[in-house]
């Protein structure tokens, strides 16, 4: 099948001519002796107008209000209090707004959700005595706070009991998300993380606005996920994790809890079960899904493609309908990802059967249907989604460094990302050369890998969605989605050192107006974030690219 060997070509030979890194130095331009003050907030807003008054010291004495009744707001601003106050009683008090009272505030009010404010924007208003904070939706409020945080210093992130200086800038800030998806993917099937590890990753991903968690539950090395109807899965399944040592799996009230958690926080989470292929694990815990009935033994290794459930078999669809249907039950969300790549044991046509037919199952249990771009070899209906890992060469130019065999297959993948756009399916950007964070920042990167190419802290931000994928029209692009694969790191520890900086960029491209992002521009106020990551023990690359400020 045409998928399975392009991806065997894309992963050796990937291209290369992928951007040369230019290291460019930007001295300051402000001339000697003047004082501006500049925002460092990531994703950047929208619009951000800073005047130079004397700042909103949110140490001093306040009240955060909110219009009586909002109990969205009244959370937000719970959020916010928690974040300024140490103590009880340095927590600035949350209550009714009092139309009489002239106190120092931070009021939370509802607007109305016109075309420009959106569920997801905000606008804020500092002067030096007042903030307001006026959201159409409860996201909105949240992500006020987030940008709050970040106007106030690194400080604020540090836990201790003394009143903190928290002087935030005189600023009006109008700001909504470019895209619908701001994703990270987790692959907790190679290496097991913890439920609290993955909390972590939420805060994480909350203070950079970020909305889809998206977990890569299942593969040939470990099954992750309670089944309560299919039990072997992890009392044998998720034994194992590459290299052998550890594995593990989320019980139905952990996976429930790590949703809530997200949810709390703004975030989608989209359970991936991979099929038809990575699902050693399933193979080795029930052998009738295997076409010779033979169960297979649990792998620790970092192979791909050599496994797939018997896609003749009913006994294989019973199964993924018990799969999807327990997993639906458990997650709220709107997306179930069936995976679906990386297939060499299927013809083209079974695999297109298979696709369409665990579509129908995604359906029926109330979801939506998400892919890698290979699904999109089936007919795909209105409301699925593709997440393309591949751009779409050749796209700008570089045709000569294509060899023939590559060349086709881009321009298959093309034909069928356009004919899947005509029927209303949408797409989720996570080109591996970029945003796929287990890619190495330098090529002596101790862990990650280079497949894809190496993907620095300015090759991972600085490109554009219509760069590569111009021949998407823009209106089904959902978003964007940076990827975690652990085959080659195994703690949080490590999954932070990948992620750290570049998180922040795929948050950026994912939010931020494209007129709104530059690399001088990100990398000066990607400087400001170390003393922040610092502060909550987030584990970061230094990249000599940034200057850090810290
Ligand atoms: C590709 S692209 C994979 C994963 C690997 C990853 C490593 C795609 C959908 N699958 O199976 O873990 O590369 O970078």
């Amino acid at each position: 099948m045409e998928t399975t060997m392009t991806h065997r070509v894309s992963r050796t030979r990937f291209l290369r001519a992928a951007s040369l890194v230019l290291t460019l130095s930007f001295a300051g331009c402000a001339p000697p002796g003047a004082h501006r003050t500049t925002l460092s907030v990531i994703p950047n807003p929208l619009s951000a107008k800073v005047s130079e008054g004397p700042a909103f010291d949110a140490s001093l004495p306040l009240r955060i209000t909110y219009s009586d009744g909002d109990s969205a707001a009244a959370a937000a601003g719970r959020v916010l209090s928690d974040l300024i106050g140490n103590t009880r009683a340095t927590m600035p008090h949350v209550e009714p707004a009092n139309p009489d009272s002239t106190s120092r505030s931070i009021a939370f009010r509802r607007a109305a959700k016109d075309q420009t404010i959106g569920s997801e924007g905000y606008r804020i208003a500092v002067s030096e005595s007042t903030i307001t904070v006026d959201a159409a939706g409860p996201a909105g409020f949240f992500y006020a706070v987030q940008t709050l945080r970040q106007l106030m210093p690194p400080l604020v992130e540090h836990e201790a009991a003394y009143v903190k200086p928290l002087p935030i800038p005189q600023v009006t800030i109008d700001d909504r998300p470019t895209f619908e998806w701001r994703g990270l993917m987790l692959d907790v099937a190679r290496h097991f993380l913890p439920a609290t590890d993955v909390k972590r990753f939420i805060d994480l991903m909350a203070l950079y606005k970020m909305n889809r968690l998206h977990l890569h539950l299942s593969d040939d090395q470990g099954w992750r996920i309670e089944i309560p109807s299919r039990p072997r899965l992890t009392e044998h399944g998720s034994q194992s994790q590459v290299g052998g040592k550890g594995g593990g799996f989320y019980t139905v009230s952990e996976y429930e809890d790590i949703v809530r958690y997200a949810a709390d926080r703004f975030i989608v989470v989209v359970p991936e079960i991979d099929m038809p292929g990575h699902t050693n694990s399933a193979l080795a815990s029930y052998p009738e899904l295997n076409c010779d009935g033979q169960k297979r033994e649990l792998y620790e290794g970092t192979n791909v493609g050599f496994s797939s459930v018997c896609p003749s078999k009913e006994e294989t669809f019973v199964f993924i309908d018990d799969v999807i249907g327990d997993i639906a039950a458990m997650t709220p969300g709107p997306y179930f990802h069936v995976g679906g790549d990386e297939v060499q044991t299927l013809t083209e046509s079974e695999y297109i059967q298979f696709i369409e037919r665990v579509q129908r199952i995604v359906e029926r249990h109330g979801k939506r249907l998400v892919g890698w771009d290979e699904v999109s070899f089936a007919n795909l209906d209105s409301g699925s989604r593709v997440q393309l890992w591949r751009p779409l060469w050749p796209a700008s130019g570089d045709d000569a460094a294509l060899d023939s065999s590559r060349a086709a297959a881009a321009a298959a993948l093309k034909r069928r990302v356009e004919r899947s756009a005509a029927n209303g399916v949408e797409f989720i950007l996570s080109p591996a050369d970029r945003i796929y964070l287990d890619m190495k920042y330098h090529s002596s990167t101790v862990i990650g890998l280079s497949w894809a190419g190496i993907s620095n802290v300015r090759t991972s931000y600085d490109w554009n969605p219509d760069d590569i994928f111009g021949q998407i029209p823009r209106k089904a692009i959902a978003g964007v989605e940076g990827t975690l694969w652990s085959e080659s790191f195994a703690t949080v520890h490590d999954f932070e050192y990948m992620a750290f900086p570049r998180l922040a960029g795929v948050a950026e491209l994912g939010w931020s107006d494209p007129e709104r992002r530059d690399w001088p521009s990100y990398r000066g106020r990607l400087s400001k974030h170390a003393a922040r990551w610092q502060a909550l023990g987030v584990n970061y690359y230094r990249s000599p690219l940034v200057d850090w400020d810290d």
